[in-house]
């Protein structure tokens, strides 16, 4: 479908006569982006200049170390999330099929989970997330993000159950506690990604669902597209977030003016990290903050993957700079900001998967700026969906494609 996105771009170009028809139809038509394409450009002249220096194509950094790749397990379709058990096995998500599977570390594969709801597996909808619950050792509890199919559209929801272990593991005990509202038919930018906070609440990433009637939206309070909201692990509200009082306002939004959140991570300090996938020119890594203003589609560094104009600047009153952006863009996908202590020289490092970039990109941040950038290709020349640092300190990621697979960064040298 992508091919005939370009096909239709190039249609809108050449036929003026045209042009009216065709921008009618570009308002409910998906915009095509690296995030599934790869045939579209990454890279195009900044329309604006950086708010501060160092703010994009910071200086580029080589690891002293050496690591080796060991390829754990193959197979899966377009897998999307990994989340580790306490006993060293990982939960994997497959986007399309909406499957489940717990993996060990020889790499044997369980039975689909059984008794997670049907998802809407278009596009970049399907299963997404998974995450095991802080208390899992007592409740068993895990959630999962996915693309909820409703009858007049559908839209984000996250789920929760009791992971019943065995030679045919199976939820129990479902429930839903987060539906994205307002409904909307789109198969695209859904965000997905969940983060526990140690304060007991529950991070979700939203998408503004790409299609214009959706990214208006991103900076509305009566709508959840392009945020990032807060919910408590029941699904209640929080009381002390940031819209709580205000009329009018959806109670979960945490943050706004998202365009399609599909990377977070907490630091050190449990300070929120978001990477959102932007238009062409225009990925950008964000510190969040309780009630602030991100600002897309209002500002920003991009423009249309057509090459059009979004944006008549890059800064304005009441909204946030990123810390950084990328012109080409690396597609982002998971991230992870580095803790452990197999890679002494990557400590507190942020990993971000790249999809078009086809890399692992480290940054090196230092007072919330980002003062080196490297890209890694540990999966070859594969699309880097997922980055997770396992419990002994490795970093283990999936591919996106049709066999994708589940691969562990070590060490050179190191026993895998
Ligand atoms: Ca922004």
């Amino acid at each position: 479908m992508r091919s005939s996105q370009i096909l239709s771009t190039l249609a809108c170009a050449l036929w003026l006569p045209f042009a009216v028809t065709a921008h009618a139809q570009d308002a409910t038509q998906p915009a095509p982006e690296s995030e599934s394409e790869e045939a579209t450009p990454t890279s195009l002249g900044s329309p604006f200049p950086p708010a501060f220096p160092g703010q994009t194509n910071g200086p580029v950094v080589t690891s002293s170390t050496r690591y080796q790749i060991t390829q754990i397990a193959t197979g899966f379709n377009r897998p999307w999330a990994i989340a580790f058990l306490p006993d060293g096995r990982m939960l994997v998500t497959e986007k399309p099929t909406g499957k489940l599977y717990i993996v060990t570390q020889q790499g044997a594969k369980s039975a689909p989970v059984a008794g997670l709801p049907a998802v809407d597996g278009r596009d970049q909808g399907g299963l997404l997330d998974v995450e095991v619950a802080p208390d899992f050792a007592t409740s068993r509890l895990i959630f999962w993000t996915y693309y909820e199919p409703r009858s007049a559209g559908n839209g984000l929801a996250v789920g929760r159950g009791r992971l019943l272990d065995g030679a045919q593991p199976r939820i129990d005990s479902l429930r839903i506690i987060f539906r994205m509202k307002p409904t909307l038919d789109s198969t695209m930018h859904a965000g997905g990604r969940l983060v526990f906070h140690p304060d007991g609440t529950l991070f979700v990433t939203l998408g503004e669902r790409s299609i214009l009637p959706g990214r208006v939206q991103a900076r509305q309070l009566n709508s959840h597209f392009g945020k990032i909201v807060r919910i408590n692990l029941d699904g209640s509200v929080p009381a002390n977030n940031p819209f709580v009082n205000r009329t009018g306002a959806r109670p979960e939004i945490y943050s706004l003016g998202h365009r399609n959140v599909l990377a977070a991570a907490l630091d050190g300090q449990g300070r929120l990290w978001e990477v959102e996938m932007g238009p062409l020119g225009g990925d950008e890594l964000n510190l969040v903050g309780a009630g602030k203003d991100y600002g897309w589609p209002t500002i920003g560094y991009g423009t249309e993957y057509s090459g059009a104009p979004i944006h008549q600047s890059g800064q304005g009153p009441g909204m946030e700079q990123p810390v950084y952006f990328w012109n080409p863009v690396i597609s982002p996908s998971g991230m992870t900001i580095y803790s452990g202590n197999l890679f002494p020289e990557w400590k507190g490092n942020f990993f971000i998967g790249g999809l078009s970039s086809h890399a692992l990109v480290r940054l090196v941040i230092a007072n919330d700026r980002v003062v080196g950038e490297e890209r890694l290709k540990p999966a070859g020349n594969g699309r880097v969906r997922e980055v997770v640092q396992g419990p002994e300190g490795a970093l283990y990621l999936l591919t996106d494609d049709p066999n994708g697979r589940l691969l562990k960064m070590t060490p050179q040298g190191a026993t895998p």
